[in-house]
């Protein structure tokens, strides 16, 4: 059976027809992530205090010398041994006299500082005689003078006063980095460079560009070379990764049309010839989301080594091939010695790196998931993390901690890890920000801190609004489910308190401030990208709070005032299809909002009955415009219509005899009318346009 037909009878057992028919690509759809595991595990880790230092990714030693600092306010002396680094040191003025910064890198420099012998490692040394960076490579010294800037940055070294400090730094895996992977509307070019700067920052070292729904990467244009304008941003990329020291690696994804012939294979060498030519230097073939034959991974092997003989190995800059395979996942890959990833395992040239999702298609990373892999693959996988990725879920925004990844992994377990982000670039940051963290510092990785930070980082002026958002911003409902709203607690109406009534009014009603207090935030691409979630969680803030004071008002006992404020806080289905496009609060507090109304309404009718009450033998909810005839039920006593919406106008209530006659007619002074049900009426009648909320009949 196809990956194709397998996931289509998946979705078929599971969904019901309308939801296939609906997806929004033709071949796959995004919704076969509701076969993930539907746990959620809660999140290790508490804030730390930093001591005023922030730094990301955390580094392996850092020792703080003796009391006394230096002050650089009036800037250094840049000794640039390699003159690498002229443009990298914009974060403090440079003199001709006073304290020397010196940078250098390579086995002399690396061996007379002890800096660990690893790509990425450094030693940074601020005394009182000199400021020293050493790399062990040229990335690693580009990772001190980040370190030295971040320190510069902190809070605790504000007017340039830098404690004296020993930093000796190395990252535990040797590729960290972003996938550009999803579907949906590819990054912006300026939200490209923008975050290619933010790897460099925070020490990642990969960008593999893969977006599913750029034509010249994916189906049907793969063979051809991009236009001229595209051409010209992709060598501006490159440039960027150049400065930042991240491998810019051009994924192509050939497999959904691709004829295993001599004709696509020239096709294929030529683009990245072409590639080439545009500055690429590290390239990845996906072979992911398919079905016929590119699926073939004897061909899919074949056409690698051939590559690897006829390009990557005769171009001496270019960087080992990575590969994603058709089975990407446990979820569908054949485990057995015939299936793909055995053949890989036999077959493919050793210096081609494998990707990896892990058991699912979205998955927390685990040893186990490795070992079966890897035992395969023969040689370490590179990991694909679907997180924060939303491209299965596009009405909701992952904000929460990066978390699920296991904390022993090494470079033995891993070749990289990448992570897949949203379409939405400038919101990813804040997951990436732990990617980066997690990736150089497996073992002190600390899920809670790194989002504290983050998001102290990505939003200073607005941190707290941005926390608030953000940890009601996690889940998916159904898709890779994440922790959310972790600090709240949610009560009902039968497990009240004041204290917990109070808190949560407390959160509705900082939640209601969230998008004025967002406006100020100076990250413009930023707030762009999160505006018609933060409307809608404005939205949320004012019905949770009036949710509870429609609460108060029933706890005092006043119908016509309850009934009133609840009927003007029910979500109209124009609210409700603005919500579900751009949700948030889905674990916690929306559920709230609505077992609350549910619970009060339930309880209001018991209190206007006295009793248990019997319904009219038709739906639960009468959505009745007009005029409207109830027959009256004959061992009915009282009768409560209540109306949707206040105040109600051009209505009447009536009761009529079985000729027809008037018997009692009531005009609503509210939003409900609660009357006795006189001898010999048979019919209650509606006249008018309110809109009905129901119509309770009770003995
Ligand atoms: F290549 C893979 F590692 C991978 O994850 N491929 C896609 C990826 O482009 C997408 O962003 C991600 C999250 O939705 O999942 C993969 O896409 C899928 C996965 C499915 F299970 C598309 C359809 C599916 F049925």
């Amino acid at each position: 059976m196809s990956l194709m037909t397998r996931i289509l009878a998946m979705l078929i057992a599971v969904f019901p027809m309308t939801l296939v028919m609906n997806a929004q690509d033709d071949e796959f759809d995004l919704l076969l992530q509701r076969s993930e595991s539907q746990n959620i595990k809660s999140i290790s880790g508490e804030r730390l205090t930093n001591r005023g230092i922030v730094l990301n990714p955390v580094p392996q030693h850092i020792a703080f010398m003796d009391e006394g600092y230096v002050d650089i306010s009036k800037g250094i002396v840049f000794v640039d041994v390699k003159g690498k680094f002229r443009a990298d040191l914009d974060f403090v003025p440079k003199v001709e006299k006073g304290l020397k910064l010196i940078v250098d890198y390579g086995s002399k420099a690396a061996e007379k500082h002890n800096v660990e012998k690893l790509p990425g490692a450094y030693v940074l040394n601020v005394t009182a005689r000199a400021i020293m960076i050493a790399g062990y490579d040229e990335q690693g010294a580009f990772y001190g003078i980040q370190t030295l800037r971040q320190l510069v940055e902190s809070p605790a070294c504000a007017g340039g006063k830098l404690p004296f400090v020993s930093v000796s730094d190395w990252p535990d895996l040797r590729y960290r980095g972003v996938v550009e992977g999803f579907y949906g509307e590819p990054w912006s070019h300026q939200v490209r460079l923008s975050l290619i700067d933010f790897y460099g920052r925070n020490k990642m070292n990969c960008y593999i560009y893969g977006p599913k729904d750029d034509p010249y990467h994916s189906s049907p244009s793969w063979r051809f070379p991009y236009p001229e304008k595209q051409a010209s941003e992709i060598k501006e990329l490159v440039a960027a990764c150049k400065r930042n020291r991240v491998d810019f690696i051009w994924a192509i994804h050939p497999g959904k049309d691709i004829k295993w012939n001599e004709e696509d294979y020239k096709f294929l060498l030529n683009k990245f010839i072409l590639m080439y030519y545009l500055g690429v230097r590290s390239f990845a073939l996906f072979f992911d989301d398919i079905s016929g034959e590119g699926t073939d991974p004897v061909r899919q092997v074949d056409l690698v080594n051939r590559l690897n003989a006829d390009f990557i190995s005769i171009k001496k800059d270019v960087k080992p091939l990575i590969l994603c395979p058709t089975d990407y996942s446990k979820l569908w890959a054949d485990p057995s010695p015939e299936g793909s990833l055995s053949i890989y395992g036999r077959t493919m040239d050793p210096s081609v790196k494998i990707l990896w999702t892990g058991d699912f298609v979205c998955s927390d990373l685990t040893k186990e998931t490795m070992t079966w892999v890897n035992d395969r693959i023969r040689r370490p996988g590179f990991y694909w993390w679907n997180y924060p990725v939303t491209d299965y879920a596009r009405h909701i925004l992952m904000q929460g901690p990066v978390y699920g990844l296991d904390g022993t992994m090494t470079s033995e377990d891993l070749a990289g890890f990448v992570s897949n982000p949203m379409e939405h670039g400038e919101a990813s940051k804040l997951a990436l920000y732990g990617v980066a963290d997690y990736t150089w510092n497996v073992g002190a990785y600390n899920p809670i801190d790194n989002w504290e930070r983050g998001l102290e980082e990505l939003a200073p002026e607005v941190k707290d609004a941005y926390r608030t958002f953000a940890i009601h911003s996690c889940d998916t409902e159904t898709g890779y489910r994440r922790v959310e709203s972790w600090e709240t607690e949610t009560f009902t109406v039968e497990s009240y308190s004041d204290e917990k009534y109070a808190a949560m009014l407390e959160e509705f009603k900082r939640i209601e401030t969230v998008p004025d207090v967002m406006a100020r935030c100076s990250n413009k691409m930023l707030l762009e990208e999160l505006r018609p979630w933060l409307v809608e969680f404005g939205k949320l803030g004012l019905r949770g709070r009036k949710a509870l004071e429609c609460l108060k008002i029933l706890r005092e006992g006043d119908h016509k005032a309850f009934w009133n404020s609840y009927v003007c806080n029910l979500m109209t289905d124009a609210d409700r299809q603005a919500y579900n496009a751009h949700k948030s609060g889905t674990q916690k507090l929306q559920p709230f909002y609505e077992n609350l109304m549910n619970d009060m309404a339930a309880a209001f009718y018991e209190e206007l009955s006295g009793k248990a009450f019997l319904r009219p033998d038709t739906s639960i909810f009468m959505k009745l415009k007009g005029k409207a005839e109830y027959q009256i039920p004959a061992d009915a006593e009282r009768c409560v219509v209540l109306f949707k919406s206040a105040p109600v106008e051009n209505t009447v209530v009536r009761q009529l005899g079985s000729d027809g006659s008037l018997i009692v007619e009531i005009v609503p002074d509210g939003a409900f009318v609660s009357m006795d049900i006189k001898d010999g009426a048979v019919i209650a009648d509606i006249l008018g346009e309110a809109d009905i909320f129901e119509v309770i009949f009770t003995n």
